[in-house]
Protein backbone atom coordinates (compact mmCIF):
# COMPACT_ATOMS: atom_id res chain seq x y z
CA UNK A 1 0.00 0.00 0.00
CA UNK A 2 1.21 3.18 -0.99
CA UNK A 3 1.35 5.53 1.90
CA UNK A 4 -0.04 9.60 0.87
CA UNK A 5 1.68 11.94 2.44
CA UNK A 6 -0.10 15.28 2.96
CA UNK A 7 2.98 18.60 2.53
CA UNK A 8 2.57 20.92 5.71
CA UNK A 9 2.06 24.17 3.25
CA UNK A 10 -0.49 22.27 1.19
CA UNK A 11 -2.53 21.43 4.48
CA UNK A 12 -2.12 25.21 5.75
CA UNK A 13 -3.39 26.17 2.68
CA UNK A 14 -6.10 24.37 3.02
CA UNK A 15 -7.26 25.25 6.63
CA UNK A 16 -6.96 28.74 5.55
CA UNK A 17 -9.56 28.39 2.67
CA UNK A 18 -11.61 26.09 5.51
CA UNK A 19 -11.07 28.72 7.96
CA UNK A 20 -12.21 31.69 5.36
CA UNK A 21 -15.02 29.57 3.89
CA UNK A 22 -16.85 29.17 7.13
CA UNK A 23 -16.76 32.91 7.76
CA UNK A 24 -14.81 33.16 10.71
CA UNK A 25 -15.48 36.42 12.96
CA UNK A 26 -12.37 37.94 14.50
CA UNK A 27 -12.13 37.01 17.98
CA UNK A 28 -9.62 39.39 19.20
CA UNK A 29 -8.59 43.10 18.06
CA UNK A 30 -5.77 45.12 18.98
CA UNK A 31 -5.85 49.18 19.29
CA UNK A 32 -2.72 50.94 19.38
CA UNK A 33 -2.69 54.31 21.80
CA UNK A 34 0.11 56.51 21.83
CA UNK A 35 1.12 59.18 24.23
CA UNK A 36 3.49 61.98 22.93
CA UNK A 37 3.19 65.19 24.70
CA UNK A 38 0.84 64.28 27.56
CA UNK A 39 -2.15 62.99 24.99
CA UNK A 40 -3.23 60.37 24.22
CA UNK A 41 -2.92 59.66 20.29
CA UNK A 42 -6.32 58.32 19.33
CA UNK A 43 -8.08 59.91 21.72
CA UNK A 44 -11.35 58.87 20.70
CA UNK A 45 -12.40 54.85 20.05
CA UNK A 46 -14.75 52.14 19.62
CA UNK A 47 -14.41 48.67 19.93
CA UNK A 48 -16.76 45.79 19.88
CA UNK A 49 -18.12 44.31 22.66
CA UNK A 50 -17.78 40.90 23.92
CA UNK A 51 -14.87 40.02 22.28
CA UNK A 52 -11.22 40.95 24.05
CA UNK A 53 -9.44 43.76 23.10
CA UNK A 54 -5.75 44.31 23.28
CA UNK A 55 -4.95 48.03 24.02
CA UNK A 56 -1.14 48.74 22.89
CA UNK A 57 0.21 51.11 24.90
CA UNK A 58 3.25 53.58 23.99
CA UNK A 59 4.80 55.96 25.47
CA UNK A 60 6.76 58.57 23.82
CA UNK A 61 7.48 60.77 26.59
CA UNK A 62 10.41 60.81 28.98
CA UNK A 63 7.96 60.88 32.07
CA UNK A 64 5.71 57.79 33.26
CA UNK A 65 2.01 58.38 32.27
CA UNK A 66 -0.79 55.66 33.54
CA UNK A 67 -3.91 54.75 31.35
CA UNK A 68 -6.72 54.33 33.09
CA UNK A 69 -10.24 53.28 32.22
CA UNK A 70 -13.84 53.03 33.47
CA UNK A 71 -16.87 54.76 33.91
CA UNK A 72 -17.59 58.05 35.63
CA UNK A 73 -17.60 56.93 39.35
CA UNK A 74 -14.24 54.56 38.62
CA UNK A 75 -12.58 57.59 37.57
CA UNK A 76 -14.05 59.92 40.37
CA UNK A 77 -12.36 57.28 42.65
CA UNK A 78 -9.04 57.74 41.14
CA UNK A 79 -9.17 61.19 40.87
CA UNK A 80 -9.08 61.65 45.02
CA UNK A 81 -5.85 60.17 45.05
CA UNK A 82 -2.88 58.88 42.82
CA UNK A 83 -1.51 55.23 42.69
CA UNK A 84 2.50 54.89 42.40
CA UNK A 85 2.18 51.62 40.06
CA UNK A 86 -0.59 49.85 38.69
CA UNK A 87 -0.65 45.89 38.33
CA UNK A 88 -2.48 43.25 37.97
CA UNK A 89 -6.17 45.06 37.26
CA UNK A 90 -6.19 44.84 33.67
CA UNK A 91 -7.78 48.54 33.52
CA UNK A 92 -5.11 50.49 35.03
CA UNK A 93 -1.98 50.35 33.90
CA UNK A 94 1.25 52.15 34.50
CA UNK A 95 3.34 52.90 31.11
CA UNK A 96 6.85 54.17 32.38
CA UNK A 97 8.75 56.32 30.49
CA UNK A 98 9.54 55.78 26.85
CA UNK A 99 7.85 52.31 27.46
CA UNK A 100 5.07 50.09 26.11
CA UNK A 101 2.59 48.49 28.02
CA UNK A 102 -0.24 46.14 26.90
CA UNK A 103 -3.56 45.23 28.39
CA UNK A 104 -6.40 43.03 27.33
CA UNK A 105 -10.08 44.14 28.29
CA UNK A 106 -13.55 42.19 27.33
CA UNK A 107 -16.42 44.63 27.62
CA UNK A 108 -19.38 42.84 27.82
CA UNK A 109 -22.05 45.23 27.55
CA UNK A 110 -21.90 48.17 24.83
CA UNK A 111 -21.51 51.25 26.56
CA UNK A 112 -18.78 54.58 27.15
CA UNK A 113 -15.99 55.00 28.89
CA UNK A 114 -13.27 57.19 29.56
CA UNK A 115 -9.51 56.48 29.81
CA UNK A 116 -7.08 59.54 31.45
CA UNK A 117 -3.64 59.94 33.07
CA UNK A 118 -4.22 60.41 37.04
CA UNK A 119 -0.89 61.60 37.71
CA UNK A 120 -1.39 65.18 38.96
CA UNK A 121 -2.21 67.88 36.57
CA UNK A 122 -2.28 64.98 33.43
CA UNK A 123 -6.37 65.16 33.09
CA UNK A 124 -6.59 68.98 33.02
CA UNK A 125 -3.50 69.41 30.32
CA UNK A 126 -5.82 66.49 28.64
CA UNK A 127 -4.77 63.67 28.79
CA UNK A 128 -7.98 62.00 28.79
CA UNK A 129 -10.00 59.79 25.71
CA UNK A 130 -13.56 58.28 25.39
CA UNK A 131 -13.59 54.64 24.28
CA UNK A 132 -17.24 54.05 22.36
CA UNK A 133 -17.85 49.67 23.19
CA UNK A 134 -20.38 48.91 20.08
CA UNK A 135 -22.60 46.33 20.55
CU1 LIG B 1 0.17 61.26 32.24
Amino acid sequence: MKRRRVRWPAAAALLLAVAAAAGCAPSAQTVTITILYSAFDPSTLTVPAGIPVTFVLVNEDPIDHEWLIGDEGFHDAHRTGTHATHGGVPTEVTVPALETARTTITFDEPGTFSYICHLPQHESYGMAGVLTVEG
